[in-house]
């Protein structure tokens, strides 16, 4: 079986951006041990007025003094801080986006979550998602599985027993599947979001949402279909984060052949507006969120 550093050896990628890739792959192990001492909530809130559990925090100040070991990083934007931080000891221009803990509501009740990571390699983060070299999540389910792309395919890798990802799908295709969700309260949906929602419902498509947006993209990368997290009323922006979770999310699925969109736009092309930028999100297939646009456009 191929592992990790195997393939990253078929690929361009220059040896530092390797070398970042399996050192934060590798914190997988770390974080995962993290999950049993860090259930309890603190008294503390994020930046976003959320109540922050313990893990939160902890896997974000584990990746930042990884990040600052290291010397690979140069720079990191993370939901869990307010500033971008920098390295100046850095020896390269790898500037990064993090989720350090994606779906932190289901930590408790032990569902799967995980870590998002976007790298672009210019030392910038405030760009559109577009530019980025690489983009990564691990997720921990029942397997510690790596979905990875330097725009080069997508292919996901599984962690064995001795802390070793092992290739588990080759250039991963997103298919045409037909699984929907959507986020939000459905009485807060707006009115072309809720009639598409409904003929998808009509057409037969059947409902997946888990409440962690990393867990479910990568079902829907398996299975394809329509996820969503739209604009609702109230909050015409979505909740979800343009740097943190749909640019890296986005460009994996649309490295594997899928769209993310928001529902009037790709979202690989928007220029951040500030680090807490948010996005309506529609990702997934690509025949479905065509269709959705078109119908966007046309009401
Ligand atoms: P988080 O990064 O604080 O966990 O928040 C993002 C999560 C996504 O993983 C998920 O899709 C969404 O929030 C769920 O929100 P809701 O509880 O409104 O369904
Ligand atoms: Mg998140």
């Amino acid at each position: 079986m191929t592992t990790l550093r195997e393939y990253l050896d078929t690929t361009s990628c220059k040896e530092d951006l390797k070398e970042l890739i399996e050192l934060i792959a590798r914190q997988a192990e770390p974080i995962r041990k993290a999950f049993i001492t860090n259930q309890e909530y603190v008294d503390t809130e994020n930046i976003y007025g959320e109540e922050q559990i313990a893990l939160d925090k902890w896997s974000n100040k584990h990746m930042m003094e990884v990040f600052k070991k290291s010397k690979l990083v140069k720079a990191a934007a993370s939901e869990e801080e307010a500033e971008i931080i920098k390295f100046p000891e850095a020896k390269t221009e790898y500037a990064l986006t993090m989720d350090p803990l994606d779906g932190s509501s289901l930590v408790q009740v032990n569902l799967a979550v995980g870590t998002i990571i976007g790298i672009y390699d210019n030392g910038e983060v405030m760009q559109p998602g577009r530019n980025l070299r690489a983009a990564m999540y691990m997720l921990y389910g029942p397997m510690t599985v790596l979905g990875l792309t330097v725009k080069e395919g997508v292919h996901i890798f599984a962690m064995n027993d001795e802390g070793e990802y092992l290739m588990l799908e080759k250039d991963v295709r997103i298919p045409e599947g037909e699984l929907y969700a959507s986020g939000a309260l459905k009485k807060d949906w707006l009115p072309k979001h809720a009639k598409f929602i409904e003929k998808l419902e009509e057409e037969g498509y059947k409902l997946r949402y888990s409440g962690s947006f990393v867990a479910d993209v990568h079902q829907y990368l398996k299975y394809g279909g329509l996820f969503s997290y739209p604009a609702y009323k109230g909050k015409e922006t979505g909740k979800l984060r343009l740097l943190f979770e749909a640019n890296p999310m986005g460009y994996i699925v649309t490295q594997a052949g899928g769209r993310i969109s928001t529902g009037y736009a790709d979202i690989l092309d928007i220029m951040p507006e500030k680090i807490d930028h948010r996005v309506p999100i529609y990702i997934g297939s690509k025949g479905v969120i065509e269709r959705l646009e078109k119908e966007f456009k046309e009401e």
